[in-house]
């Protein structure tokens, strides 16, 4: 018969595992509510009116804390491991900025998704209407984006002011929020409604596009965060966590773009809309380079159209093409491409770019 329960050992091990990702989730969301209380109660708003204070609070509370907190967290990942590797033990001030500047990623990760739901036309994030959708916010959410960034430099003043990293980690939120946006220009120019031009989905133009919109803020920020945190300074370390981190990344959306299409909309928390908005997704990409005239013809027909029928029409030529397989495939070769890198290396621990990879590994989320 077949065994169904892991032996007590094997199961206390994973337990206490679970136990100490909850009380990891629970130490770092304790530390958004202070973050957030500051914010809410610093010098400009105790001088707002109680309405605004009350905007704000629910604002943040809605955008900020309910997503994997996977960007957020790695920050204080990374800076054990850096310091780990150094025998250093961490002090309770260490453990609380990076904490802190994981926030700040995540306040900037809530800005751009506030924004990206606004331009992509979506209706759920994170299993709950988005926030540009619920009636009373509507394009207040442009505003509110804009204060959820703001919001990231008074985190850095109020915490982060006194430390020689302190130029450093503004000059890296400055340039990651520069490159993903024109990720994102390059997303919504190569997308644009009601024309579909099929020459326009190339890999060289979708590896452009995710490089910049996805990989910078979603990898190489949090490494280079807890990296500055760690007081390292040679450039040629913050070239390689680049490197690393921007495969990484785009290994990321790429499993981003396939969930759009496959994933379950319950586990995923979102509705998949890059179809019906035209997106150079990879999926396209992927398809374009393998259907026949008549498929590309069916692409061409449906691609772009906000139509059900339409969107099962194309997902129907994905799955002719077997692009599910296509997928684990690449999955495959993608994450053993990147463990040869991170092992081929010896400038930074490996724990600061398995421990992430681990976690994106053949996720559903
Ligand atoms: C992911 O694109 C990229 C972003 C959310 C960055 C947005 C950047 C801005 C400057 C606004 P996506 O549209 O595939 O993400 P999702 O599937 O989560 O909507
Ligand atoms: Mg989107
Ligand atoms: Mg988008
Ligand atoms: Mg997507």
């Amino acid at each position: 018969m077949a065994a169904v329960e892991a032996p007590p050992a094997k199961q206390a091990r994973t337990d206490a595992k679970t136990d100490a990702k909850t009380d990891a989730k629970q130490e770092f969301l304790k530390v958004f509510e202070r973050l957030r209380d500051e914010i809410v109660g610093d010098e400009l708003l105790a001088g707002q009116p109680e309405s605004s204070q009350q905007w704000v609070k629910e604002m943040m509370d809605y955008n900020v804390p309910l997503g994997k907190l996977n960007r957020g967290m790695a920050v204080l990942d990374v800076v054990r491991s850096l310091a780990g590797a150094r025998g250093h033990q961490l002090s309770e001030e260490e453990v609380f900025r990076a904490q802190a500047l994981g926030w700040c990623i995540e306040f900037l990760q809530a800005y751009f998704l506030v924004a990206d739901d606004i331009m992509d036309s979506s209706i759920t994030r994170r299993g709950q209407p988005c926030w540009y959708r619920q009636p009373k916010v509507g394009m207040v959410a442009i505003n509110d984006g804009i204060i959820l960034e703001a919001c990231i430099y008074r985190i850095l003043k109020k915490h982060f002011s006194s430390l020689p990293a302190y130029v450093h980690l503004l000059e890296l939120f400055h340039e990651v929020t520069y490159q993903t946006a024109h990720g994102q220009l390059l997303d919504t120019t190569t997308a644009p409604i009601g024309t579909v031009d099929l020459s326009r989905y190339t890999l060289p133009t979708y590896m452009r596009i995710v490089t910049y919109k996805t990989a910078f803020y979603t990898f190489y920020l949090p490494v280079a965060c807890g990296m500055r945190l760690a007081g390292i300074t040679e450039e040629a370390a913050y070239k390689l966590a680049e490197e690393i981190c921007v495969s990484m990344g785009q290994y990321f959306q790429i499993q981003d773009d396939y969930l759009d299409c496959f994933g379950d909309p319950e586990v995923i928390g979102k509705i998949g809309t890059d179809i019906q908005d035209n997106k150079c997704s990879w999926l396209v990409v992927q398809a374009l380079q393998r259907a026949s005239d008549e498929q590309k013809k069916i692409i061409e027909e449906s691609y772009g159209k906000d139509e059900e029928a339409a969107v099962q029409r194309v997902k129907a030529v994905y799955r002719e093409l077997g692009l599910e397989g296509v997928f684990k495939q690449y999955e495959q070769e993608s994450y053993e491409g990147l463990v040869k890198t991170i092992e081929g290396q010896d400038l930074l621990p490996q724990g600061v770019f398995t421990m992430l990879l681990k976690k994106i590994y053949k996720r559903q989320k």
